[in-house]
């Protein structure tokens, strides 16, 4: 099964709590302040993986935590920092948060995305110290991480991808020119999930090539295969278009896919194309193809049975794809960060005390106070001072 759709719930590690606590030394008799402070909470990243080529991991598992940081302790000591969460994705994933709205888009390899940061540590209550308190008996307690839930889609990056019916051929052309090796069979709808292939040129370059699952006249609207695979065809630079010339009018053909396209939108229609007239070795002469059509960038009449047109293909291939732009480095963030909230920093602090929690700032009422307490750690009977109030946590 090729997964190229999952919902994730992510919650970043939650800060570790600054110590409270005093120095005793042997001739010392009244030691100062030495809580250190608690680690960072772990983030969520997504990372790019060029190894990976589906989603298919997250059926496994939806939901990720990042490590919780460490609480400070005595003598001065740092808590350390929550363990960072890094899931691989395929290059090509894209992330909605709940609102839908594209958050980011991890094209190319290396790209990492932050989906949820850790809380930070609080502070020790060697931090509170002042000429005129000397004995801060209070220490902060750790912010809690983000969380959130967000819906992955993996939409294939491609230089070109192969459109066409079902047995044009696309397979077989896709084993002629790239690395890849898609199965080819002669009954239709063979591929059922997206092939990427590598193309090299003699020059060097690389193109990457998508074999999509062969498209029928309703494909737009869901019928046989190919309708749910369109979307992988949006990011491809060009379409080449893959016709059995030797099973009827190829231009007739062409329509068929052609209207799919339309009614597809998201700009497949307006795409450059080539047009692949395949199987000539079984024409008594060369097929012709008239279209009057400015998007038709190219015709070329091959066999992927005896190689002939395969080679002009394959060099056309790398003249009209433009040379991609300089490759971003392996610690690139990811191309675009369309939408990402800032996070809300918190009006209010939780100190613990000797006999429990202390809130300063601007607390909020009722349950989310709460929770915020139980978060930090409060249990029923523990002391929570708020402002000049006094309560017992229930
Ligand atoms: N004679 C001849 N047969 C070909 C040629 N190219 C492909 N075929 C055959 O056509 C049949 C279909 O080829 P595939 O490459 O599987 O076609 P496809 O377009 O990938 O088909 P789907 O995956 O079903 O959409 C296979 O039996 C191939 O061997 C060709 O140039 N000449
Ligand atoms: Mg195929």
């Amino acid at each position: 099964m090729f997964n190229d759709r999952a919902r994730i719930h992510v919650q970043a590690g939650r800060g570790g709590d600054g110590a409270l606590s005093f120095r005793r030394e042997k001739y010392v008799p009244k030691g100062g302040p030495d809580g250190g402070d608690g680690g960072r909470g772990g983030d969520v990243v997504l990372v790019a993986d060029a190894d990976l080529r589906d989603l298919s991991r997250f059926r496994r598992q939806r939901a990720f935590r990042g490590g919780r940081g460490g609480h400070g302790g005595g003598s001065g000591k740092h808590g350390a920092n929550g363990q960072d969460i890094k899931l691989a994705v395929p290059i090509g994933t894209q992330v909605f948060d709940s609102d839908r709205n594209l958050v980011v888009d991890l094209a190319h390899a290396g790209a990492k995305a932050v989906l949820a940061r850790g809380g930070s540590g609080g502070r020790g209550n060697r931090q509170f110290a002042t000429p005129t308190r000397q004995t801060p008996r209070f220490a902060e307690v750790g912010q809690p991480g983000e969380e959130a839930d967000f819906e992955l889609r993996l939409k294939l990056l491609a230089d070109v991808a192969l459109v066409g019916l079902p047995n044009a051929g696309k397979s077989s052309l896709l084993r002629r020119i790239s690395n890849a090796k898609p199965k080819v069979a002669e009954y239709p709808f063979t591929t059922l999930e997206p092939v990427l292939g590598t193309v090299d040129s003699p020059d060097g370059r690389q193109l990457t090539v998508a074999d999509v699952p062969g498209l029928i006249e309703g494909a737009s609207e869901g019928v046989g295969l190919g309708g749910e695979f369109l979307a992988h065809l949006e990011r491809a630079r060009l379409l080449a278009h893959v016709i059995d010339a030797a099973a009827g009018d190829p231009a007739e053909q062409f329509q068929t896919i052609d209207r799919e396209l339309a009614a597809y939108g998201a700009g497949l229609d307006t795409r450059p194309q080539v047009v692949v007239l395949n199987k000539v070795d079984l024409l008594p002469s060369p097929p012709s193809l008239r279209l009057d059509d400015e998007r038709i960038v190219g015709v070329y009449v091959v066999s992927c049975a005896t190689g002939e047109g395969i080679t002009e293909f394959k060099r056309a291939l790398f003249e009209l794809v433009p040379e991609p732009q300089e490759r971003a480095s392996d610690d690139a963030l990811a191309d675009f960060l369309v939408y990402r909230p800032a996070p809300r920093a918190r009006a209010f602090k939780i100190l613990r005390t000797d006999r429990g929690f202390r809130v300063t700032g601007r607390p909020p009422a009722g349950e989310e106070l709460e929770e915020a307490l139980r978060a930090a750690g409060a249990k029923s009977g523990d002391e929570v001072e708020v402002g000049e109030e006094v309560l017992e946590f229930q």
